[in-house]
């Protein structure tokens, strides 16, 4: 589903059977971690018991630098505590991290970003869920390793917090809180919704976009959208009828021409039967 709506991530994936279709091949799991099919997808489910739950690989890598990880995560019915996570690189916590208590049917996309020091080429890659009084069934699936984003997020006001300061909006678009953050709201009436902003950036290439994204209540039907550059379709997605609490960040690449300094960048709803509120957050776009 939520690959669909991301036709541009790109190719690369350092991860191997990183959407567990393998069972447990090319992963080592202590008896904490196993192989299961939830939410009609093939993952693997953990839960701590006298130790920590822990899920490795070996990777192979290009080089020293940034990289980025994501995998999708879904927690079983519990107490509402939270539950704690960590991110390890041969053996030695890089990342610590903690998932709320909530619906156990928020499906969430973890993101980290990993440094690997001079002279790497390859590491082995834990996640863990840390044994606690709040530990639960842990659902992680399509676990993705990638090049990081370079520099900074030219996106000014991507998190909504000066309202819609930086941005144009169409009359369909409004600031809301949802989910406890501050975020724009769209829903497509006579004419598309649409959300913009002038970007500067340093030059053309290869630019990599991305936002959190939220629908609300509705019929299952898909809704669509598109990224625009300079008002020109550069993308169109599809979002799939599902849970409006799932939590997604969508990714695209966009390639700017020569010659580019700037440019207005938008996303938009597209006017359709399947329509329903979008809740949108944490807009960046980082040269590649
Ligand atoms: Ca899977
Ligand atoms: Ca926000």
């Amino acid at each position: 589903m939520t690959r669909k709506a991301s036709p541009a991530v790109p190719a690369v994936n350092f991860i191997q059977n990183g959407d567990f279709e393998q069972a447990l091949a090319h992963w080592t799991a202590g008896d904490e971690a196993e192989p299961v099919t939830h939410a009609g997808s093939a993952m693997v489910r953990m839960l701590p018991s006298t130790k920590d739950a822990s899920l490795t690989q070996f990777l192979n890598v290009p080089g020293s630098g940034r990289y980025h990880l994501t995998f999708r995560l879904m927690r079983g019915a519990s107490p509402m505590q939270p539950s704690h996570g960590r991110i390890t690189v041969d053996g030695t916590t890089a990342e610590k991290f903690q998932v709320e208590g909530s619906d156990p049917a928020v499906d969430r996309t973890l993101s980290f970003i990993i440094t690997l020091p001079d002279g790497t080429t390859g590491f082995e890659l834990g996640i863990h869920q840390v044994r606690s009084s709040g530990a639960t069934y842990w659902y992680l699936d399509d676990v993705v390793l990638d090049h990081a984003p370079e520099g900074d997020n030219l996106i000014q006001n991507g998190d909504f917090d000066q309202a819609l300061e930086h941005w144009t909006a169409s009359a369909e678009t409004a600031l809301v809180t949802h989910a406890g953050s501050a975020m724009v709201r769209m829903l497509p009436s006579s004419t598309d919704a649409s959300l913009a902003q002038r970007v500067n950036v340093p030059g053309s290439g290869r630019y990599h976009l991305t936002f959190r994204f939220m629908r609300g209540a509705s019929p299952m039907q898909p809704s669509h959208g598109r990224i625009t550059v300079d008002g020109k379709t550069a993308e169109k997605f599809q979002v799939e009828g599902s849970d409006p609490a799932v939590d997604r960040i969508l990714s695209f690449i966009i390639s700017l021409p020569d010659g580019t300094t700037g440019f207005e960048l938008g996303i938009h709803q597209v006017r359709s039967s399947g329509a329903t509120y979008w809740y949108l957050d944490d807009v960046a776009l980082r040269a590649m």
